[in-house]
């Protein structure tokens, strides 16, 4: 199978790439390294069965339509995007251009030359504020940023593709995804990232709020085999898909489970609630379960501990 990931040298792309490959599929990457970092592709780099192009698919000069008609893929995963929810408050036209014009050129260029089957990159933020949990998939979708709405577009043009022209797909919408490669340098990085690498470093965390509010951590690796699943599986049912484990944890056993990994005494600084921060998600994974027949596996505990030692080595 050839498949075309975009975003392939990102956090979820590269773990995507990297199973991809060791699966024995032809794959291409494309990223334009404006997030993504060429040192997540180290194993995918030296491997026969991966082409990598570095280029900004948005644009004109080698951009998705060129792309998808040189290397004619069975299938594109699409991860290119702008990851960052407060940026897409900040600049909603850059929103516009990677979160919504994009996905209609990607979709554009499946329809003209024959790609059979999408795989997108949603979010849990298509749900907005929650009535209830955990969240099902049929939950009403009432998404509060430019972010969460465009990933909502995406699933009803992918819905609109499949309908009009036949073009499977899976959208899956990601919890809080968490693991090796994630940056925790920027400002919006995930609570996990930032934790692990402060604490590793001997230094304090901050902890928003009270510390009791709870979310539904999955590790990358089980994003990675669910991408791969769905890219590859005989036989789909096209349509949306929570990516969650169904578990909530607290940001405290979060904070606890990751010093004890790392046998350290935290040195919490606890400040104000963040404006806007949710305070319980989890999401149901029933559908994604009957889909696929397998639910991700890797629990906080285990998916802490593995992503210290992979960065100790
Ligand atoms: C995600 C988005 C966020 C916003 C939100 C909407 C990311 C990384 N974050 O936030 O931008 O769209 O969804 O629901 O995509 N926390 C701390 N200390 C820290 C960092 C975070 O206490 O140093 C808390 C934070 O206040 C929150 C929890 O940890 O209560 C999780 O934060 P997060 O940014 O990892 O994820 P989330 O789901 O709140």
């Amino acid at each position: 199978m050839k498949i075309l990931v975009t975003g392939a040298s990102g956090f979820i792309g590269s773990h995507t790439v990297d199973l991809l490959l060791q699966e024995g599929h032809d794959v291409v990457g494309v990223d334009d390294l404006s997030t993504g970092k060429i040192e997540n592709l180290q194993y995918a780099n030296v491997r026969k069965n991966f082409t990598f192009v570095e280029s900004d698919i948005s644009g004109s000069k080698r951009g998705i339509h060129s792309l998808v008609g040189e290397f004619k893929p069975d299938s594109i995963i699409h991860l290119a995007a702008l990851v960052s929810v407060p940026v897409s408050v900040k600049d909603p036209s850059l929103n516009f251009e990677l979160n919504i014009r994009l996905i209609h050129e990607v979709l554009e260029s499946a329809r003209l030359n024959d790609v059979r089957r999408i795989v997108f990159a949603s979010s849990a933020a298509v749900y907005g504020s929650a009535t209830n949990l955990p969240l099902t998939e049929d939950h009403p979708t009432n998404p509060i940023t430019p972010y969460g709405t465009a990933k909502l577009f995406g699933e009803h043009m992918l819905r609109s593709y499949f309908q009009n022209y036949g073009i499977e797909y899976v959208a899956f919408r990601y919890f809080n995804v968490y693991g090796p490669r994630q940056d925790p340098k920027s400002p919006y990085s995930g609570v996990m990232s930032i934790f692990v690498d402060r604490l590793r470093a001997s230094l304090g965390v901050e902890v928003f709020g009270d510390g009791q509010q709870t979310r539904d951590f999955i590790s990358v690796s089980d994003v990675a085999r669910f991408n791969s699943l769905a890219l590859n599986s005989s036989r789909i049912e096209s349509g949306t898909y929570n990516l969650c484990t169904g578990k909530q944890s607290t940001l405290m056993e979060l904070l606890d489970c990751i010093a004890s990994t790392l046998d350290v005494r935290p040195d919490v600084c606890n400040r104000p609630s963040r404006a806007g921060d949710i305070r319980h998600s989890v999401g149901c994974n029933r559908k994604l379960g009957a889909m696929f027949n397998t639910l991700p596996t890797t629990t906080l505990e285990t998916g802490i501990s593995s992503w210290i030692s992979d960065i100790q080595i």
